[in-house]
């Protein structure tokens, strides 16, 4: 194992198109990375011994702290790495609520106009966990209605992207102008996931000519650079390092929460999933941050976004 404890470690699988977000990011901040690979399907020990449970991709490590979400993971990428910024515009408070709709439902819809493409032939296995996991109880009926709505979906999609063509008519290699920014990740990974698992994806894509140029512009920007890493030596680096997370709650917390005080913390969707227990170390008007110690791990911070998320005081 490296002695490199504190480094940068991401827990990942290639296909995922919300690691895909963050990997764009890595590249526009040229960052050197380790990568552990996870798996597509629960069960996921090595990555849920780390995270209490959290059992979404992607996950990112530093040492002792695990970041879960893709919005807290680029915060802290921009917190420790801040030059390129992710946000190189005065509008960055609208940037970043734009990408709440991107990250949310723009994604949830491009997952059921994903997954509804591919009707009856998609695997037993995945359908059943990602069915549950975006659709709810009654996934089943709702891969139906999306297979049956598909040109609706198509609809739903072709609005927005119509938009973006639109804007970089004018030439701009990013959304933002010259230089790339989150919000080009966030819509990326939309663009990527629906060309490289929706069997229609090319053709559709390329009714947008300056988007597609834009699209290359994105891919060209690269992932970094990535070492492969083993989840035991991610797992030795958690346990060889003591948490650097702040500690305390911001003034005026809506839940009266408390250091100390003892949480849950999960996905604010009906995913079916196991929430994270443990004890607010920290957190304010964007994060939580929760301490837990296990044997194997020894004690970890497990920072999440607050939007998006649960916390219940147990
Ligand atoms: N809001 C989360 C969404 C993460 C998410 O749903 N990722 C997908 C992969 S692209 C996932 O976790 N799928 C189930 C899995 O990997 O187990 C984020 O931004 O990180």
């Amino acid at each position: 194992m490296t002695d490199n404890t504190d480094g940068l470690i991401f827990h990942a699988y290639p296909q995922s198109p919300v690691a895909e977000k963050v990997r764009v990011a890595f590249g526009i901040k040229g960052l050197a990375w380790r990568s552990v690979e996870i798996p597509r399907l629960p069960p996921k020990p090595m990555l849920t011994a780390l995270t209490g449970g959290y059992r979404r991709t992607p996950v990112v490590q530093f040492g002792a702290d695990i970041y879960c979400d893709s919005q807290c993971i680029l915060r802290e990428l921009d917190r420790r790495f801040p030059t390129p910024s992710l946000m190189p515009t005065a509008d960055h408070g609208l940037m970043w609520c734009l990408s709440r709709w991107t990250d949310g439902t723009l994604f949830d819809q491009t997952v059921r106009h994903v997954l509804g493409s591919v009707g009856d032939s998609l695997d037993k296995d995945f359908a059943q966990d990602r069915g549950r996991l975006y659709l709810g109880e009654n996934w089943a009926e709702g891969l139906k209605q999306a297979n049956a709505q598909l040109p609706h979906l198509v609809a739903q999609m072709r609005a927005p992207l119509s938009g973006l063509d639109a804007q970089l008519s004018d030439g701009r290699a990013f959304l933002l102008g010259d230089a790339p920014s989150s919000i080009d990740a966030q819509f990326y990974h939309i663009v990527w996931f629906l060309r490289g698992r929706w069997a229609d994806g090319p053709s559709f894509l390329s009714e947008f000519s300056d988007l597609e140029r834009w699209e290359q512009n994105v891919a060209a920007i690269g992932h970094g650079t990535s070492t492969d890493f083993s989840a035991e030596d991610a797992i030795a680096c958690a346990r060889a390092s003591e948490p650097k997370a702040d500690t305390g709650v911001a003034e005026r917390d809506p839940q009266g929460l408390e250091e100390g005080m003892s949480v849950t913390v999960s996905p604010d969707v009906d995913g079916g999933e196991q929430p994270v227990t443990g004890s607010i170390r920290f957190a304010n008007a964007d994060t939580v941050v929760i301490e837990r110690s296990a044997d194997d791990v020894g004690t970890v911070c497990v920072h999440f976004p607050r939007f998006g998320y649960r916390v219940d005081v147990v």
